[in-house]
């Protein structure tokens, strides 16, 4: 054990010089820090959102469900660039009190609403279109299952593992052996799966896998937390390395990966943005925003 160890006073007080990379944006309270309205275009689906593994989730949903030639699914994908506070401004804020990206307003009816956080947005666009979510169980179960699995499985990758392993301005060996033991479990969980299912919930692709894929698929190939791919012995994994391979060769994937992000669409309104993309980074993988 370290002999560094911090003794918590009997209140605890934010200090906001502690912060990291993070010290800029991070506070202990809720709520918009300035007015900020939103742009709004013209589709029935408006996405505020970047480029991160919890954005991308949405973006390849669209790409899905537009491949799959829902035309109804149009969106504008619009950037909100979290590291220089966009997530505070009123607007954003009214559409989702967590202030984090994604958040996705719905106008595809007579009364505009709002759907925040990426597995509600990914069931919300599922179930309105009949689409990668099985209607019924036990299937339906397995989905939705391994869905809530990643939803709460992220913080650990990213909040644990990722923030102290990478973004932490120290590094302590005990939350980094605590979140690395937490990742290479969660890690373990997906293939033996793997092993037996080519999808998680089954033979089929479903939302489920769109959540998965973008937050193991992005460390699985050494595109997050520096090294750690390496670091985790990603390799092991054969089967999530066989299952990201899968979905990395699938076109919707690989545009959905692209919206929101510096290298490559900052936004998105129409298919044709695409077409303005160096052709390389449509048929490789993207990396990351
Ligand atoms: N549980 C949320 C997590 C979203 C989330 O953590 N978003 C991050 C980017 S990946 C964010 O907006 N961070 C900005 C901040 O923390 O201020 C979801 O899945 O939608």
């Amino acid at each position: 054990m370290a002999d560094d160890t911090y003794t918590p006073p009997a209140v605890w007080t934010f200090d906001p010089e502690n912060g990291g990379q993070f010290a800029g944006i991070n506070r202990p309270t809720a709520g918009a820090r300035e007015e900020k309205a939103l742009p709004v275009g013209e589709h029935p689906f408006q996405l505020y959102s970047l480029g991160t593994p919890n954005g991308v989730k949405v973006t390849i949903m669209f790409e899905e469900l537009l491949e799959a030639g829902f035309s109804d699914a149009e969106y504008d994908a619009w950037m909100i660039k979290i590291f220089n506070g966009d997530q505070f401004g009123s607007g954003f804020v009214e559409l989702n009190p967590n202030s984090k990206i994604p958040a996705l307003e719905d106008r595809s009816g007579p009364t505009p609403f709002r759907v925040f956080e990426s597995g509600a947005i990914l069931m919300h666009l599922a179930e309105k279109f009949d689409h990668l979510l099985p209607k019924e169980n036990p299937a339906r179960a397995e989905c939705l299952s391994w869905l809530m699995w990643q939803m709460g499985s992220a913080p650990s990758i990213g909040g644990g593992f990722g923030h102290f392993y990478n973004y932490a301005p120290v590094h302590y060996k005990y939350p980094i052996d605590r979140y690395s033991m937490e990742t290479k479990r969660l890690f373990d969980v997906a293939d033996q799966q793997l092993a037996k299912t080519r999808f998680l919930a089954g033979e089929d692709y479903t939302i489920a896998d769109i959540a998965a894929y973008t937050w193991l698929g992005n460390l699985y190939r050494g595109e997050a937390y520096g090294e750690a791919a390496k670091f985790l012995s990603l390799q092991e994994y054969e089967n999530v390395g066989r299952w990201v391979g899968e979905i990395d060769s699938r076109p919707a994937a690989r545009r959905g990966k692209l919206v929101n992000s510096q290298k490559g669409l900052e936004e998105r309104h129409s298919a044709a943005d695409f077409d303005t993309l160096p052709k390389e980074l449509l048929e490789g993988i993207s990396k990351g925003f």
